[in-house]
């Protein structure tokens, strides 16, 4: 291989490593925007979230009587007295890369006894997958969960929502997107098996 396609491979590699680590998924503390301290309102969609028509899906901003957030100030309550509530967003993804979603799954304070929630996560090209809260108790409980899905697609849709028949609402709050390891690893293993021998010739 002569220095001039190596190097067309190398800066491949470094392409292919730069997009399958820029995926644009934002916003998932539901930070932004910053609404008034102790309130609460389905009138605010969270920025880059889109909800589902009609919904109730509540940003509250704590100190908040029925909730608390895990990351920062803000988090979002599914509520289910709607009777079916989502939130969605669209990121870029790489096909065939696999990603994680990863979560804190909480369930409004103040049931007046022990209850369940559950909610489903689902994204483009992936089968839903049920998660459950805490069972309510006297503290701001939650569960930190993983979901996985492997991309069809250069944008995914990713979806959080309930379909009611709760009396006490899921707490969604520090939803962060990561990379699967393995692919990316084996990639970057790649490139630097290409930028070595590259190295090695010249030397
Ligand atoms: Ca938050």
């Amino acid at each position: 291989m002569n220095h001039k396609l190596m190097t067309l491979g190398g800066l491949a590699c470094l392409a292919l490593v730069a997009s399958a680590s820029g995926a644009p998924f934002t916003n998932g503390s539901f930070e932004d925007p910053q609404i008034t301290t102790g309130t609460y309102t389905d009138g605010v969609t969270p920025s880059s979230w889109s909800k589902s028509t009609p919904s109730n899906v509540l940003l509250f901003a704590a100190p908040f009587d029925y909730a608390n957030p895990t990351d920062g100030v803000q988090g979002i309550v599914l509520n289910s007295a709607n009777g079916s509530d989502a939130i969605s967003q669209t990121f870029d993804t790489v096909v065939g890369t696999t990603y994680a979603l990863t979560f804190d799954l909480g369930i409004e304070y103040g049931a007046p006894k022990p209850e369940q929630d559950q909610i489903y996560v689902s994204a483009t090209g992936t089968a839903d997958q049920w998660f459950s809260t805490p069972v309510s108790t006297a503290t701001w409980a939650y569960n930190t969960e993983v979901y996985q899905f492997t991309a069809t697609g250069s944008s995914t849709v990713a979806e959080f929502g309930q379909v009611g028949g709760f009396n006490y609402s899921p707490v969604l709050d520090n939803v962060q997107l990561t990379i699967v390891p393995e692919p990316a690893s084996l990639l970057l293993l790649g490139c630097a098996t290409v930028l070595m021998i590259k190295r090695h010739r010249r030397a």
